[in-house]
């Protein structure tokens, strides 16, 4: 019998293009959709829907077991610039909704679990170039302390329990279907729709301040070839560094005016540039690609032509 599944969080940035990318591959019926409130005509049309407030451990267990769940991701999150303006609402999603989940695992309710962890587990201290697995870490925001915190625990229910999690630290995502919604990595989305809309844009980030960043289409695949993979290569179970292409606001707008030689930027930096800069520029995926066979596709300029003529397309 083929597998159930359950996306947590299914209506932000990340889950629902892998509600999409799930349904296709198993089947609408085998998915189940869930979040603290309803999504988008195409998301809520496409197979089951439950409203779950991922904190509530028993309203979980119970959709868990009516539709006999196996697997479950978990994408629920207050992501780093809301976090540092509600810490303890962060702390109390970000922590209990993943212990509501390790605990169905380690109960033997769910067989898998999927978390998606952050580069916001590194901090101010972290060398910032080609950051390893292994490195100092020290995260400086709620966000980072609650995603290094979260994947302690990951590689504790493993160990332990010998919980079947797997967890991957994305960079910042840029999709064209979902906007983002409170994270520091967002205006490489907002960029794209201002450059459309307006043809200028005003970048909360200093014009020198590299990101690693990576297309939805590949943080999706790689979230689903690292769920494939079998769990004897798997050395990691804290979370995978993850990598694509690392980019600074002059260099997007510039592949943008390639495209919208009109295009203009300027610069209005407010507090999401202290989270920043406590990020790295750029990150080693080494384990990756070694242990489950990575390797991202999609480069800046890809990117760009991916997102102007779908956004040019749907706005
Ligand atoms: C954020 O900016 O908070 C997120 C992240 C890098 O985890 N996109």
């Amino acid at each position: 019998m083929s597998k159930t599944i359950l996306i947590i969080g299914a209506c932000g940035q990340i889950g629902t293009e892998l509600t999409h990318a799930l349904r296709k591959k198993f089947g609408s019926e085998k998915v189940v959709a869930s979040d603290i409130r309803e999504g988008n005509d195409a998301l809520m049309n496409s197979g089951p829907f439950e409203i779950l407030d991922a904190t509530d451990y028993d309203a979980m267990e119970e959709i868990v077991a009516y539709w006999e769940i196996d697997e479950v991701y978990l994408m629920a999150a207050m992501l780093s610039a809301t976090a540092e303006k509600f810490p303890m609402r962060a702390w109390n999603l970000n922590m209990n909704s993943l212990f509501n989940v390790l605990n169905l695992a380690k109960e033997r309710k769910i067989e898998k679990v999927f978390w998606p962890s952050s580069i916001a587990v590194f901090g101010p201290h972290t060398p910032k170039t080609n950051t390893a697995q292994q490195t100092i870490m020290e995260p400086s925001t709620v966000y980072g302390i609650s995603k290094q915190s979260g994947e302690r625990w990951c590689e504790y229910y493993h160990e332990k329990f010998g919980v079947d999690v797997r967890s991957l630290r994305y960079p910042g995502l840029i999709s064209w279907k979902t906007m983002p919604g409170g994270g520091t990595t967002d205006y490489a989305v907002e960029i794209y729709h201002e450059a459309i809309t307006n043809g200028t844009y005003s970048c909360f980030l200093n014009a020198d301040t590299s990101l690693p960043m990576m297309y939805m289409d590949d943080a999706i695949r790689a979230t689903l070839l690292l769920m494939e993979s079998d769990a004897a290569n798997l050395k990691i179970r804290s979370s995978y560094n993850l990598a694509a292409m690392s980019f600074t606001p002059t260099e997007i707008a510039a592949s943008i005016q390639k495209k919208i030689p009109n295009f203009e930027i300027d610069y209005t930096i407010d507090f999401r540039q202290a989270i920043a800069d406590s990020w790295p520029n750029s990150i080693d995926d080494t384990n990756a690609q070694e242990d489950w066979g990575w390797k991202a596709e999609f480069d800046l300029e890809k990117t760009t032509n991916e997102m102007l003529n779908n956004l040019r397309a749907t706005l």
